[in-house]
């Protein structure tokens, strides 16, 4: 039974519920984001929040209105700084509601991706080596364990060769390498591609877990075999039958790529950080090229999600390439953000254009690192 302070205006007041609730927004930079939604009942004593924080009304940036029982927020000339999570709470005396929508904004594109993957796939299958020493540029994946090493591999062979296979063993979501040995991946498309790809054990956080960074650091310099089972408490010594005295250039690493999982950038512990470091250090000192490799980019931005045609527009990405640049030290245009193929089995020509974009971009260094030690060495 509504008692006589129940109803106000003659209609009478309920508990606050949402009739609508907002919905999650999308917009270019510049543009307008309209907030809206509409409530059971009126007079209620609204407030809006932007990331758990009361959200302070800027003019000509901040519309608030409440029109009965409709309540909209619009946010004119939008920019990176309005992108957030942003909630409505009713509240009367007889209690409270809210709801809550994510707001993305579209940065202007900062790198283009040419999203035909034939013509791109076309311009690398072309790819020669020009060069009498070195018929194969070789790279090697190092990085963290779960960082995506494996599946980058699996990705690149389901890019060149038009279906998907788990070629390399990939972990369900684990903690423990389950790549041990070093691998080596050819890549076949109408004859072998000349790109050869190594596969490592992960890095872990403790001092004898985990690939080591001085057989790492041999791997770079050619003096390891395929197939050496990694042993993480003792590194390759001269003798073993998988140490290779004398390596030639055709046996060194052309191009480092470290491995980093977008989402977890800045929940990388130091220990991880400083056995990178460390062999971006010997990389640096031997002169390789070293990118990094940004995977999970699907999980780390919602505009990804949706599509990948956005990487490049997205704040979160280009934050975290940003976190990343700082944390390794390597240059943001040497970041490349990937999604590696993991649940899906069809292929999908964004996920393709991405990976041989990144190809693209590298292959031409790795080249030159190779003339440049030729030249040296004649
Ligand atoms: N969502 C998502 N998952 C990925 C991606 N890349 C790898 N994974 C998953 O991450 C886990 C670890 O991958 P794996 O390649 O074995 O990592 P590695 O230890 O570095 O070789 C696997 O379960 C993959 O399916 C990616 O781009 N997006
Ligand atoms: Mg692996």
């Amino acid at each position: 039974m509504l008692s006589y302070t129940d109803s106000v205006m003659g209609s009478a007041q309920s508990k606050p519920e949402f009739i609508t609730v907002l919905g999650d927004k999308q917009v270019g930079i510049g543009k307008e984001i309209s907030l809206s939604c509409e409530t059971n009942t009126e007079g209620l004593k609204v407030t809006w929040e932007k990331d758990g924080e009361k959200l302070i009304c800027v003019q000509d940036k901040h519309i608030m209105k409440q029109d009965g029982t409709k309540c909209s927020l619009k946010i004119l000339n939008a920019d990176e700084r309005d992108e957030g999570n942003y909630t409505i709470k009713l509240k009367n005396k007889l209690g409270t509601d809210s709801c809550s929508a994510m707001v993305l904004v579209e940065l202007k594109e900062w790198r283009t991706v040419q999203w035909k993957q034939n013509a791109m796939v076309d311009s690398l299958k072309e790819f020669k080596m020009d060069n009498d020493q070195v018929r194969e540029l070789n790279f090697l994946l190092f990085g963290p364990v779960g960082a995506g090493k494996s599946s980058v591999i699996n990705t690149i062979k389901a890019v060149f060769e038009g279906r998907y296979c788990v070629i390399c063993p990939v972990a369900a979501q684990s903690t423990k390498s389950n790549t041990k040995t070093y691998e080596k991946y050819s890549i076949r498309r109408e004859g072998v591609i000349p790109l050869v790809f190594y596969d490592t054990m992960g890095v872990e956080k403790q001092e004898s877990a985990g690939v080591r960074t001085d057989d790492i650091i041999n791997a770079l310099k050619g003096h390891i075999t395929e197939d050496y089972a990694f042993n993480p408490i003792l590194q390759i010594l001269e003798g073993n039958p998988q140490y290779r005295m004398n390596p030639s250039l055709c046996d060194r690493i052309h191009c480092l790529v470290n491995v980093v999982r977008a989402d977890k950038i800045a929940l990388m512990d130091e220990e991880y950080i400083n056995k990178m470091k460390k062999v971006r250090e010997a990389a640096r000192t031997m002169g390789i090229l070293q990118v990094v490799f940004m995977t999970d980019v699907d999980l780390a931005c919602p505009l990804i999600k949706d599509s990948l045609r956005y990487i490049y527009r997205s704040r979160k990405i280009k934050e975290n390439m940003q976190k990343c640049s700082n944390l390794l030290g390597v240059p943001v245009n040497c970041i490349f953000p990937v999604k590696n193929y993991h649940e899906e089995t069809d292929l999908n020509e964004d996920t393709n254009c991405l990976m041989l974009d990144a190809l693209k971009r590298i292959i031409p260094s790795a080249q030159e690192y190779v003339v440049k030690c030729s030249t040296n060495t004649t």
